[in-house]
């Protein structure tokens, strides 16, 4: 499959897309977000892939949706505006999605990231939320996941104030998992992302599932939610095996059944 707006490849069982408008500073249009997400859901429903990588270049992951692009619309046309069903989609996704982010992650390309599963960044990384700056706020997520993140009073300052946050903030924040020099980003994205797609398949997309009920439930539904996932893993080949694997002091042959 070509696109314009992205490169699709794959590494092992590793589905990767590189966001590919550098002069644009990979800002996210409805064509670069539609191939996104088509790319997504085509290695989601391949059972030869296990994880995926979405990634920018050096300079920038995204830097937010495209100015240009909405900068004369009308609240109506907003609403029509097709770009929030890309997040959408993007919660709607199993498998685990890493986002490597070197240089800029602004506003919505900020919000992309966050709307992973985990965020790896380089050294040169700069996360931030600057719509105020538009006369606008985060509408794709930012005010929310940011929040649960970073705790309120630094989102706050980013939301309010256009603070950006360096790689190594975002690390000790709690908002991104692993910092690498840029040179290696892609290169340790996917061996994390490779690592995960080797796990038993079926249990990694409940265990995804499982933490991101945290943000849409109750403690107590999500405990309920948890506990109905982890019994219906017994109903599963890789259940069996996995445990005889360890009994048997041998390596686990997953099925992903
Ligand atoms: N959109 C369009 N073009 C962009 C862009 C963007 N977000 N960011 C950069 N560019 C373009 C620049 O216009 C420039 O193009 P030319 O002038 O060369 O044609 C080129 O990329 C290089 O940018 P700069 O010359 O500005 O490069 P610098 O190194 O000086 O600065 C920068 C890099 C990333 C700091 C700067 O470009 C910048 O501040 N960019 C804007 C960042 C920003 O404000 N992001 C937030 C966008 S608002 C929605 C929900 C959410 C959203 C939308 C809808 N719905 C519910 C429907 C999200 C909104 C946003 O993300």
């Amino acid at each position: 499959m070509t696109y314009e707006y992205i490169l699709a490849r794959t590494e092992g069982r590793v589905g990767i897309v590189q966001f590919n408008r550098p002069k644009a500073m990979n800002a996210l249009n409805r064509g670069l977000m539609s191939e996104t997400m088509d790319a997504l859901d085509a290695f989601d429903a391949d059972d030869a892939i296990g994880c995926m990588v979405v990634a920018g270049n050096e300079r920038a992951f995204a830097a937010g949706a495209d100015i240009k692009e909405m900068a004369g619309a009308t609240p109506a046309q907003m609403l029509d505006n097709p770009f929030i069903d890309y997040w959408d989609r993007l919660r709607k996704i199993s498998k685990p999605v890493i986002a490597a982010v070197s240089g800029y992650a602004l506003g919505g390309g900020c919000e992309l990231a966050m709307a992973c599963d985990m965020i790896v960044a380089s050294e040169t990384a700069r996360f931030g939320q600057p719509e105020i700056n538009l006369g606008i706020i985060p509408g794709a997520g930012g005010t929310q996941r940011m929040t649960l993140a970073v705790g309120k009073a630094l989102a706050m300052e980013m939301i309010l104030n256009g603070r950006f946050l360096t790689a190594d903030e975002a690390y000790k924040f709690g908002l991104v998992n692993r910092v690498f020099p840029a040179e290696v980003l892609l290169e340790e994205a996917v061996k994390l992302a490779g690592e995960l797609a080797a796990r038993a398949p079926v249990a990694l997309r409940l265990a995804k599932e499982a933490v991101n009920a945290v943000y849409e439930m109750s403690l107590q539904a999500g405990l309920a939610h948890e506990r109905r996932l982890f019994y219906m893993l017994f109903s599963t080949e890789d259940q069996t095996e996995g445990m005889d694997a360890f009994i048997n002091k041998r390596k686990a042959n997953w099925q992903g059944k």
